[in-house]
């Protein structure tokens, strides 16, 4: 008798795919938050984005999308008028002049473990990907801010801002990187920092590692396969949950590839 698609072992894990703002580095209140009020102080709008407020408009995933949804609370009328896009334009472009400066003065460091699991992963022939809402620019400068020029040729695939018409939640990001990479989402996993990633990673069929970043620590990870303080270094373990048990340890290869097994 044929086996149920149920009973199929699993597929060997063949690549890593991972969020930018919050899981590969704490970018959002000193760098992202920074560059939109520089911007905003630069057009004259008169807007602030506080860290308490930034924590809320973060619920709305794209830099374009998170000023529009804000000027729509704060003035619908003008954010509804011809050229209200424009501005919007306007404003990112420059806020992503300011973030890129930011970036490249290497103000902005990988969180612990990342650059370690990349190597590692790579060496292990792993493939590695980013499925991210931040624009394709701020992905790049912030590999090579950090890891150098080999940051080039690690990703075999960087899917990031207006390459799908739907930000995350929306799962087309991860679908989008799946289908680039040519690879089944049981051959993958996905690491994430917020809720909104999470879904986006869980609804594309990803079984997602959760670390929560300074903005998302309270957030609900239903759907997790497991949720992670970090990724942990040699001397520096971590602790979480992993499918409903305690866990800890430091995250590598060997490790993903039995919980991508499991
Ligand atoms: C986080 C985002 C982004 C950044 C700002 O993306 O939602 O909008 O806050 O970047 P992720 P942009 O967690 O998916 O990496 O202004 O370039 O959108
Ligand atoms: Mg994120």
């Amino acid at each position: 008798m044929a086996r149920s698609a149920l009973s199929r072992p699993r597929p060997p894990l063949r690549a890593l795919v991972f969020d930018v703002d919050g899981t590969l580095a704490q970018t959002e209140r000193d760098g992202h938050r920074v560059a939109f009020n520089l911007a905003f102080d630069e057009l004259g709008l008169g807007w602030h984005w506080d860290v308490g407020l930034y924590g809320e408009l973060l619920a709305v995933a794209g830099g374009k999308e998170r000023v529009l949804h804000y000027w729509r609370g704060v003035d619908p009328q003008a954010a509804a008028a011809a050229g209200a896009q424009q501005l919007v334009a306007e404003v990112h472009r420059r806020k992503t002049a300011h973030y890129l400066r930011q970036v490249d003065a290497g103000q902005v460091r990988l969180r612990g473990g990342v650059a370690r699991l990349l190597r590692q992963a790579r060496r292990a022939g792993l493939a590695l990907a980013i499925a991210t809402t931040t624009s394709e620019a701020n992905v790049h400068s912030l590999l090579r801010a950090n890891l150098g020029e080999a940051a080039q040729g690690l990703f075999a695939c960087v899917g990031a801002g207006d390459c799908v018409p739907r930000k995350k939640p929306d799962p087309a990001i991860y679908l989008w990187v799946l289908q680039r990479l040519g690879l089944a989402a049981d051959e993958c996993l996905a690491f994430e920092d917020s809720a909104v990633g999470l879904r986006a990673a869980v609804d594309a069929g990803l079984r997602t590692i959760v670390t929560p970043a300074e903005y998302t620590l309270q957030q609900d990870f239903d759907g997790a396969w497991a949720v992670l303080d970090g990724l942990g270094e040699a001397r520096a373990t971590v602790r979480g949950r992993v499918a409903g048990q305690d866990w800890s340890g430091v995250v590598g290869v060997s490790q993903l590839r039995e919980w991508a097994r499991a």
